[in-house]
This record gives C-alpha cells, structure tokens and sequence, in this order.
C-alpha cells in the first residue's frame, strides 16, 4: 500500500524535487507552499490522485491548521514529514543585521517546524513513520553573515537528536539532513531577488542539485525500517573548508 508524504516548502529547490521523485516512486504527497500555483503545477505534472496541494504561510499556525484539517482522506494519515521549507535571509555581520529578517528566519526554520512536527507526532507514532528535518552544514560550521541562518539550523539538527531520544520505543525514524552549497532559489531569497549575486555563487562551482537531495531522502526514507541515518552532511565536491581567520593587531 503506498504511503503518504508531507513536504514543507514544495514550491522550489529541494522540495519540488522531491514531490517528483516520491510521487514518481508511488508515494502520495502533500505539497506545501505560499505559491498556490506552483502547487497546482505539481498537480497538473503528476496528478491528483498523487499530489495534494496545501498552500498556505507556515509561519502562521491557524492556516496550518486550516490545511491540515481540510487533508481529503487518501492524505489524511501522514507516514513521513519531511520538515524543508526556510530561508536565509541577508549575508550582513550581526552588528548590521536587520532584527525582522532574523525573526522571520527563526519563525520559519524553527517556530514554524516544531508546530508542524508537534501537529504530526501523535499520527506519526500511531504509524511508525518518519521525520526528515532539512538542516545545512550552516549548523555546523559557522561563516560570516551565517548568524541567525546557522543558529536556526542548529536548532533543527539538536531538535532532531532530542526527537530521537524522546521517540526512543516508538519505531519513529528521525534524520537531519545537513547540506552544502545547492543550487535553487535559496540565494536569490537570501539576497532579496539578486539574481546576479545567485548566479556568481554558483558559477562554476558545480553546485548540488534539488534533485540530488530529493534522491538523498528517498533513500532515507526507503532504508529497511529498523535501520535510522541520524545525521547526514553532503556537500559538492568543489566545497570544502578554510583556515580559521586570524586578526592582526597593527594590520
Ligand atoms: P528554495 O528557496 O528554493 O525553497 C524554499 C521553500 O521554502 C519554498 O518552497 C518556499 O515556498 C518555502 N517557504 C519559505 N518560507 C515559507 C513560508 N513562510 N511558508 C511556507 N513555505 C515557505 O530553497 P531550498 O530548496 O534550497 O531550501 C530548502 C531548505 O533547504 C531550506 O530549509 C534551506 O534552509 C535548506 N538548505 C538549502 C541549501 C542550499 O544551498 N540551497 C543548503 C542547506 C540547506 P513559498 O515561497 O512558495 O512559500
Ligand atoms: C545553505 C548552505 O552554506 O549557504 O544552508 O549556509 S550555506
């Protein structure tokens, strides 16, 4: 019997990939998003008996819940969440960082993923299903400008670990997901619709795809069901890391 997926942030990048790849593997999902027509394209590619389209804002929990309620029945019983939708905003150092875009960077990454897994955990058990939680290597490795963006994404990949060991009996699977530098419309976000600025951040760097992370969760989620990838990082191989920097007095 095939099974059902609700995908946060279906509108683009990794999530539009991945509403492809599981519906195209016979999985039902639920797409979510601001951008109701992208949703509705999603149906028109892939078909209603596939794809559900769920548009609203979920940084606002009444529409959330709005949506949730109004799942037709073949929807209803959600077997995997795949938490994806966020956004950075701005690549300014803290002292000149604007308040508002870290506030809609922790409403979105975080506020907005535990009220959805909250919503979601009491089926999830019920079914034994799944949580995949989109964080980056953002968390890990801290760069300039990455503040807010990476303090969100720790978040996530801490959030995840606690969930495992709450879930703990449960048969729940858990993972974060911890990218690198992927190609989508993350940076024309991040810089306000600056396509130039997207397009130079990525040139020639051979970036990751939507599609190649849409593969890396359908394998997740395909693994045997007593098998959890607690922590997965990728990166294209033309990232990698740097010395620290140093300040010289003097300089
Ligand atoms: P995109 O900008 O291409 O996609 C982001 C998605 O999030 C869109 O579908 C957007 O939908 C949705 N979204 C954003 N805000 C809201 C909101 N308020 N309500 C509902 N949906 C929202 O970026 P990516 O695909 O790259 O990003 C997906 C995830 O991966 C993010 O969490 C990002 O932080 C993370 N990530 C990205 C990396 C990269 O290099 N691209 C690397 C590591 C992690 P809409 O605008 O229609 O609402
Ligand atoms: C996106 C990757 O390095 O731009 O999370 O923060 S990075």
């Amino acid at each position: 019997m095939s099974k059902t997926v609700l995908i946060t942030g279906a509108t683009s990048g990794f999530g539009k990939a991945s509403v492809h790849r599981f519906a195209n593997s016979g999985w039902r999902v639920i797409a979510t998003g601001r951008r109701a027509e992208r949703l509705q394209e999603l149906v028109n590619e892939l078909g209603a008996d596939k794809v559900h389209p769920a548009a609203f804002d979920i940084c606002d929990p009444a529409a959330m819940d709005n949506a949730l309620a109004k799942l037709p029945a073949p929807f209803k019983n959600v077997d995997l969440l795949i938490n994806n939708a966020g956004l950075a905003l701005g690549t300014a150092p803290a002292q000149e960082s604007d308040l508002d875009q870290w506030n809609t960077m922790i409403d979105t990454n975080v506020r907005a993923l535990i009220t959805l897994t909250h919503k979601l955990l009491p089926g999830l058990i019920k079914r034994k299903g799944a949580i995949i939680n989109i964080s980056s290597v953002a968390a890990s490795y801290p760069y300039p400008g990455g503040n807010v963006y990476g303090g969100t994404k720790a978040f996530v990949v801490q959030f995840s670990l606690g969930l495992r060991s709450d879930l703990h009996g449960t048969g729940v699977r858990v993972t974060s997901v911890e990218p690198g530098m992927a190609e989508t419309e993350f940076t024309l976000v991040r810089t306000k619709g600056n396509q130039e600025a997207s397009d130079k951040l990525y040139k020639g760097a051979n970036p990751m795809t939507g599609e190649d992370i849409a593969d890396t969760l359908l394998w997740i989620a395909s693994l045997p069901a007593h098998m959890n990838i607690n922590r997965i990082e990728l990166m294209p191989v033309n990232q990698s890391f740097s010395p620290f920097q140093v300040y010289r007095v003097g300089n």
